[in-house]
């Protein structure tokens, strides 16, 4: 499945800091405009493969632009064969270790490979990987901002198509979490929710807030614990019906293959730049197959699409689009369901009028 021949011949890498068509509030920062990096993986074929990272952080965008740069050299001159790539990168960082930012650059440069080799071939990802692009059911997230701006955002989101949304919740109080429930209820009879902790609660907090949200009917229950806590998620999992989800802070199959050992979850979610890009979707999809565990992804919904397009378990894709701004073809849904591009590639191609205005120097 790659593109056989073709050579590397450059990475390009640039940052940008873009607009969000609304600020987000979590717990810990409120995201109104997002620090990007750009990644171009040049070829002697005439294709360049393109992929973006959300830094999260303004502080994170300089290390993760400098330690992409460095990785100019290792991937100069090698063929553009994806999951040889993948592993040659893997080797050689293994002292290091693919974890953090070291995993978070490889995952990115893995999905620019895939993307110009899909594109070599002509294909979208998802038909390049043997599949089908196809309709995919797909849910925005709100902020964690109480009743009445979570219930506006709701109406908003409702608004623009979407019947399932994801609520962030660990207010002060469980009776303040339900309120947002209810507010929402209030604004938009009838809309779906599933609702995400971010790691924000003890074992005890989170046995009581699950025991007072069970008759809600929520989709599921995202990281209530410490994603570390195994046996903790476990427990939730056993003793209540609502379907816990995690996965987003997962960096490889064998993180997963942990968490499923140990019941963690009822759900999986993959953050397709922590995870080792296309190839270490492709690895976890087939344990979530072998186990019978609904896949979600998280985040970078353009090429998520493409490998939700191949994932025997395919759940709900996450509509967090922080590049639209600077895409030629933001990602879109209608009436929730998000329909994926035939056009060659992941989808990712840069606008790159709109990148020159959100483009800052890297030194
Ligand atoms: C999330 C994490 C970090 C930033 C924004 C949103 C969240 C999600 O955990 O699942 O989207
Ligand atoms: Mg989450």
């Amino acid at each position: 499945m790659t593109a056989t021949g073709i050579k590397i011949t450059g990475l390009r890498v640039r940052a940008a800091m873009v607009p969000r068509p609304r600020p987000l509030i979590f717990h810990t920062a409120v995201f109104s405009e997002s620090p990007l990096l750009l990644l171009d993986l040049e070829t002697d074929a005439g294709v360049t493969g393109h992929a973006y990272l959300f830094c999260y952080h303004d502080e994170a965008v300089q290390p993760m632009v400098a330690l992409a740069r460095n990785m100019a050299d290792v991937v100069t001159g090698a063929e553009l064969a994806p999951l040889a790539l993948n592993r040659a990168i893997a080797g050689r960082f293994r002292y290091l270790g693919m974890q953090g930012l070291m995993q978070i650059i490889a995952s990115a440069i893995d999905m620019a490979a895939w993307d110009a080799a899909s594109k070599a071939a002509g294909l979208p990802l998802a038909r390049y990987l043997g599949g089908a692009p196809r309709p995919l059911p797909t849910y925005d997230s709100t902020g964690l901002g109480g009743p009445a701006s979570v219930a506006r955002e709701a109406r908003e989101l409702a608004d623009a198509g979407f019947g399932t949304i994801k609520i962030k919740l660990g207010y002060a109080t469980g009776a303040d979490d339900l309120a947002v429930i209810r507010a929402i209820g209030e604004a938009v009879p009838g809309m779906q929710l599933m609702v995400d902790y971010n790691q924000r609660l003890t074992n005890v907090e989170a046995t009581a807030r699950m025991a007072l949200l069970e008759p809600e009917g929520l989709l599921w229950i995202e990281e209530p614990l410490d994603f570390n806590d195994l046996d903790g998620h476990a427990a939730l999992a056993r003793d209540f019906r609502t379907p816990i989800q995690m996965g987003e802070n997962w960096w490889n199959a064998p993180d997963m293959l942990k968490a499923v050992k140990a019941g963690a979850t009822d759900c999986v979610m993959l953050d397709i730049a922590r995870i080792g890009g296309v190839t270490g979707w492709l690895q976890c999809a087939a344990l979530a197959e072998a186990h019978g565990l609904p896949l979600s992804s998280h985040f970078f919904p353009e090429i998520s699409a493409h490998l939700m397009c191949v994932t025997p378990t395919a759940h709900w894709l996450e509509f967090l689009e922080w590049a639209s701004p600077i895409l030629v073809e933001p990602a879109w849904q209608e009436n929730g369901v998000y329909v994926v591009p035939e056009t060659p590639g992941t989808g990712v191609a840069w606008n790159e009028d709109a990148v020159a205005r959100y483009e800052i120097t890297v030194a």
